[in-house]
């Protein structure tokens, strides 16, 4: 694989793997992203422009998509909607985008016989119960629980809908919880590092005994690699690094992390639908393709995150307000 197109490359996972791809391999990249609230320009401004080129466009949009498919050895999927606390405010861009926008993609990579890689989340799978020993594998049956996870879910039986009826050439891949640089301020772990750097207070949904199995961006970059280089075509490939902790755990960290006294927290309006607890058993892509995650401890890296973030001010500050806002505006 010479040149791969990545949708979604300007976001928060899609640039992780832009910059894994320049460091790692000889890959020449296209990016296709329509550059929405959650993209930034800055997180690919330090790589090679002999090796990565943004178009700006949407994966919607046919006339676009179509003559970028038909270039590149392969597509690897990211552009998403990705937020659930917006799907729940309003549901419409992520029809469009997760759905309508996979499936431009796919029928232009049916056109052209493109190897297709299709980026997802293990919360198409919806939720298991807190105190419930299992975890998600590769058999688990769909349940998705909001408008995110359930067009993402969707997206996910088109891919394998493709694969089926027209042999398209596909893999999917579903990782759990990512955390890192870049993320946006909107989600969980950025908001209350940014929320005690600014002078605020941290926020949790609920009593905070919600669990998510984080895992860091790199880590998700390198296992999305493995499966495009050795994956078996149609084959689903869970992802994850067994970080299960509750978000009360999560949030404690944080504040001792910045100096805080670790129960100076506010139990805000929780999540409508809240999921309770996800986790991933990876054990499929670990034995069959000998992947791994490199990045150690949960706990060594939110505190890079953390100091990430107080170096990058400048980034994150100018969304900051908006987004406060409208958490605000909910009780959250
Ligand atoms: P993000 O919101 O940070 O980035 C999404 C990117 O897609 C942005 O750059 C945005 O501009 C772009 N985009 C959105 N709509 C588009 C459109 N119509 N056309 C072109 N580009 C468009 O998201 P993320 O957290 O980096 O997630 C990336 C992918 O990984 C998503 O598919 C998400 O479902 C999946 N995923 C995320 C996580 C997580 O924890 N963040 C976990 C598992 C899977
Ligand atoms: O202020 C907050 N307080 C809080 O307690 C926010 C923003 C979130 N939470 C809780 C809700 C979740 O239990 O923290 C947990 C994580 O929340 P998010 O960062 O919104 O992530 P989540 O809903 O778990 O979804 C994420 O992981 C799976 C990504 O946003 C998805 O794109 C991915 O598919």
């Amino acid at each position: 694989m010479r040149h791969l197109l990545v949708t979604g490359g300007a976001g928060f996972i899609g640039s992780n793997f832009v910059r894994h791809l320049v460091e790692h391999t000889d890959v020449r990249v296209t990016v296709l992203d329509k550059l929405t609230y959650a993209a930034s320009r800055e997180s690919l401004a330090d790589l090679p422009t002999d090796r990565v080129e943004l178009v700006v466009g949407d994966i919607a949009d046919a006339a676009v998509v179509d003559p970028l498919v038909g270039t590149v050895d392969a597509v690897v999927h990211f552009a998403a909607e990705s937020h659930n606390d917006n799907s729940l405010a309003d549901p419409s861009p992520f029809v469009q985008t997760n759905v309508v926008g996979t499936f431009t993609l796919l029928e232009a990579a049916r056109r052209h016989g493109t190897r297709f890689h299709h980026v997802s989340t293990d919360e198409v799978y919806g939720d298991l119960e807190l105190d419930d020993p299992g975890r998600f594998t590769e058999a688990t049956p769909y349940n998705p629980s909001s408008p995110y996870s359930a067009t993402k879910a969707g997206s996910d039986l088109l891919v394998r809908a493709w694969a089926r009826s027209f042999g398209l050439q596909a893999t999917i891949s579903n990782c759990s919880n990512n955390y890192g640089p870049w993320q946006h301020v909107e989600k969980f772990i950025p908001r209350q590092i940014t929320n005690l750097l600014d002078g605020g207070r941290v926020k949790l949904y609920g009593a905070g005994a919600n669990v998510r199995d984080w895992i860091h961006a790199d880590d998700h970059s390198s296992a999305v690699w493995t499966i495009l280089q050795r994956g078996r075509i149609g084959e689903t490939y869970l992802v994850g690094a067994d970080g299960e902790r509750s978000n009360l755990e999560v949030v404690r960290q944080v504040l001792r992390l910045l100096g805080h006294d670790e129960d100076d927290f506010d139990h805000v309006t929780d999540r409508a639908g809240h999921d309770l607890r996800y986790a991933i058993d990876s054990t499929k892509l670990r034995t069959e393709l000998g992947w791994q995650p490199t990045y150690g401890t949960f706990e060594d890296g939110l505190a890079k995150t953390v100091e990430w973030y107080r170096d990058h001010a400048d980034w994150w500050r100018p969304h900051k307000q908006a987004v406060e806002a409208a958490y605000a505006a909910r009780g959250q």
